[in-house]
């Protein structure tokens, strides 16, 4: 399409962090979805698509929307970042290529293989002790948020003490890509407590041998990185791969205590469990929100869009979008879940995707073995946040 043709993005009065959009946020991805390919949000001064087909032609356009003035609502070229930016997320090539490689050779396949065994082990026996006080549990403190704590943070191989401080972290992360609401405040609040747990962790003196830390602090060694850049990648790992994680396996737990015939699926054939996750991912979208900033005036969808402005992909709005998807709000743990952008896609799709599929289904393995039923035990409520979705309580009995 060529700009002459293409027109002026049009408005939409929508507010991806109120908390009415929140706490029911499909509603508004459909009215996203449907005003126009691209709309403009006043509120925030950003276009925003939750188009499956413009959604990944942003995310797989990294030259004309990049990431390197951040992949939140605040643009880095016009006010500073509350943090160093990550060199991964936050950068683009040739940096970005450079200092991803080091991180996926970190985790690879071979790195993977080796944490199965483990992962397994504790998955199982943290099923066990859920079951062994009757099956009652808080799932998102005792489950979505202690398994990741445990296996992925050893993995790293960070300090027992004090790894609450992830969450703490994840949350003024997360929040922190959203605008300066009272979410962001209160995320930040404990700001200088928790970075002065965090930056520490990240240096080659904190980290356990053996662990993916000080498999970043190698490239050092080679003389591609100083240390301070080591220590800001492996800050990327207790950025992204706690809170992500945790809110995947309350929302996975939610979906089974919801839907118990797709309980009973998993349960009469295991090997489900990998497509179950993909398809819980699809479906919440643990990770609601990108934003990309344009590196010059361009087109999209035949709309038009000036330079050095913000873009909000909506992954959630994507993963339901029904030109993409047969019967998008059902839960289908057989469906072909290939092409779904909770992991986000091209240059930046998520770097610890095998890592997050290790983590979950081997918790789900763990589970299936043992729990023949997933109920609720309470009234779920569901978290505030700028970009993450998932449950802030999660009471269930898990039946054996
Ligand atoms: C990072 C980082 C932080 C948050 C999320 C993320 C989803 C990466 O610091 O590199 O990926």
């Amino acid at each position: 399409m060529s700009v002459a043709t293409s027109t002026t993005a049009t408005e939409l009065d929508l507010d991806p962090f109120s908390a009415d959009y929140i706490l029911n946020p499909y509603p508004q991805h459909e009215r996203l979805r449907s005003k126009a390919p691209v709309v403009w949000l006043e509120r925030y001064k950003c276009y925003a698509t939750g188009r499956y087909e413009l959604v990944r032609a942003v995310l797989e356009d990294p030259v004309t929307f990049c990431s390197g003035a951040g992949v939140g609502l605040g643009n880095f070229n016009k006010e500073p970042p509350w943090r160093v930016p990550s060199m991964v997320l936050e950068t683009d090539p040739p940096n970005h290529t450079r200092n991803r490689a080091v991180i996926s050779r970190a985790l690879s396949p071979a790195t993977l293989r080796s944490l199965r065994d483990r992962f397994e082990r504790e998955a199982q026996a943290l099923v066990e002790r859920v079951l062994a006080v009757g099956g009652t549990t808080e799932a998102v403190k005792d489950l979505g948020e202690a398994f990741p704590l445990k296996v992925f943070a050893d993995a790293v191989g960070l300090r027992e003490d004090g790894r609450e401080n992830l969450i703490a972290y994840g949350n003024m992360v997360f929040n922190g890509m959203g605008p300066r609401n009272a979410l962001y405040e209160q995320a930040m609040a404990n700001a200088d407590a928790v970075n002065a747990w965090v930056w520490p962790a990240c240096q080659k003196e904190a980290l356990a041998p053996g662990g993916l830390g000080l498999k970043i602090f190698e490239a050092v060694d080679s003389g591609l990185f100083s240390e301070l850049e080591a220590a800001t990648l492996v800050r990327s790992f207790l950025s992204a791969g706690i809170d992500t994680t945790a809110n995947a396996i309350g929302l996975l737990l939610h979906c089974f205590a919801r839907f118990p015939e797709q309980w009973d699926l998993l349960v009469g054939d295991p090997s489900l469990s990998r497509g179950a996750f993909d398809e819980v991912l699809r479906l919440e979208s643990p990770f609601q929100t990108f934003f990309r900033t344009t590196t010059k005036d361009t087109e999209l969808g035949g709309v038009r869009l000036g330079v050095n402005e913000k873009i909000m992909v909506s992954l959630g709005s994507a993963n339901r979008d029904p030109n993409r998807w047969d019967a998008p709000e059902t839960f289908d743990i057989r469906r072909a879940t290939t092409g779904h952008v909770a992991f986000g896609a091209g240059i930046h799709g998520c770097v610890g995707q095998m890592m997050a599929r290790l983590e979950v289904e081997s918790l789900l393995r763990a589970l299936v073995s043992r729990v023949r039923r997933v109920e609720s035990a309470g009234e779920p409520r569901w978290m505030l946040h700028n970009t993450l979705r998932g449950l802030e309580s999660l009471p269930l009995r898990l039946i054996a």
